[in-house]
């Protein structure tokens, strides 16, 4: 089955990466595009704004063992913002800062603080994908136009999604550069370790979304009639939200799952919902947090710990609760590792998965990292809802948002 799998044209090598250990690390499925309205390749990027994109690519490249490959700015003409682009694996995070105070993302990081911009989204056919939006009553921010410089020609639209959150869609099958057109190849002059992980993560995941109460259904039903996405099986029902959760959680994505889109709304309950606390202090939806697919989770904790990132503590009962070994059966960690690192572990029908959180990586509490070590399951951690809520409903408790 491997060797036929269709995977949307992609070729048989990402960035390093072979498309069975993507299956295993991102969870794939079978899927023929040719049926697809809306066929989606992969994530192309994660692009943030952020308060000062000079300092933020040196914490992406120290603490997250990200590559610095491409830059744009005033140097080359870019007198609006500096643009720093970074790559793990086939994950691309792009970090704009403002240069001209007036520029349009100064207001956009008043508002928000740092956070995601846009998901950029690797497409086959920009303009069948923006025609088949159009037709299902998406918002096209970008009509499909073509951006060249001397290494090629990149197709880009652009749609709304939640909140000021956009979806650029790109085709880079014509272009042979860094990035985009505008771009100029640049590495960074930080040094890692001599003993650090070649990378500490393989891919992104999934991005989650928070939505405003009420606004989930709506935006799964975006996700299915605008981009084709399908419903995963995993959602948080009103049984969890109330007892625990203090949110709803519906999955999508794409169709072979490379690209999977989490969907959080606050739920009414007892205390004020983490999904409220982001929602005030994101001004409205946005995206939550990134999971990064790694093959190796203790060594990319350990080398992520050593560069200062806080991750959010797991209490040893978890670890010592007699029914863990049944719940999760045999893994490759044994549990001393596991809460020695402090690594929650679910198992579903088709495999299981390693996990961890970080706290909010910024001033506010609203983005924060996941890391993922996918075994089979094509799950998001549901066996694991309830302690992690409860760790993230201590730090907000901290900070006074509870
Ligand atoms: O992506 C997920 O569904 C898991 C669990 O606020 C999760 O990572 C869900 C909601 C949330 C934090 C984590
Ligand atoms: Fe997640």
């Amino acid at each position: 089955m491997t060797g036929t799998v269709n995977h949307g044209g992609q070729s048989g090598q990402i960035d390093d990466v072979t498309f069975d250990q993507m299956r295993q690390l991102v969870g794939l499925v079978d899927h023929d595009p040719s049926k697809d309205p809306f066929p989606v390749r992969a994530m192309d990027a994660v692009v943030f704004v952020v308060g000062n994109a000079t300092q933020s690519a040196l914490f992406y490249q120290v603490a997250f063992g990200m590559e610095l490959v491409a830059y744009s700015g005033p140097e080359h003409g870019n007198r609006d913002h500096k643009a720093y682009v970074l790559k793990s694996g086939s994950a691309r995070f792009v970090l704009k800062g403002a240069v001209d105070p007036d520029s349009p993302l100064t207001e956009h990081h008043r508002k928000h603080g740092d956070g995601v911009v846009d998901l950029a989204l690797e497409v086959t056919d920009v303009d069948q994908c923006v025609e088949h939006a159009r037709a299902q009553g998406a918002t096209v921010l970008e009509e499909p136009h073509d951006v060249s410089d001397d290494n090629g020609t990149v197709r880009v639209a652009a749609i709304a999604a939640y909140g000021e959150t956009r979806h650029s869609l790109i085709d880079r099958s014509r272009y042979n550069g860094p990035y985009l057109p505008g771009y100029v190849v640049r590495t960074g002059s930080y040094r890692k370790p001599a003993d650090a992980p070649k990378r500490l993560f393989q891919a992104v995941d999934h991005c989650v979304g928070n939505v405003e109460l009420g606004q989930m259904d709506q935006w799964v039903a975006f996700y299915n009639r605008v981009m084709g996405f399908v419903n995963m099986a995993e959602f948080v029902g009103d049984d969890i939200a109330t007892e625990y959760s203090a949110l709803m959680s519906k999955v999508v994505a794409n169709g072979n799952h490379r690209v999977k889109f989490p969907l959080n709304e606050p739920a009414v309950g007892k205390r004020k919902s983490q999904i409220d606390e982001y929602l005030e202090f994101y001004r409205g939806a946005g995206c939550q947090h990134i999971a990064l697919a790694t093959g190796d989770i203790v060594a990319t904790i350990t080398a992520m710990r050593a560069a200062g990132v806080e991750f959010l503590s797991t209490p040893d009962s978890y670890y010592d609760d007699p029914d863990l070994r049944a719940r999760i059966g045999e893994v490759r960690l044994p549990i001393e590792t596991l809460k020695e690192h402090g690594i929650l572990v679910d198992r579903d029908e088709d495999g299981y998965l390693l996990q961890i959180f970080t706290k909010p990586i910024g001033d506010r509490p609203t983005v924060f990292y996941e890391l993922i070590e996918r075994h089979g399951s094509l799950g998001f951690g549901k066996g694991n809802f309830k302690a992690l809520f409860e760790a993230i409903e201590r730090e907000q408790e901290l900070r006074g948002n509870l």
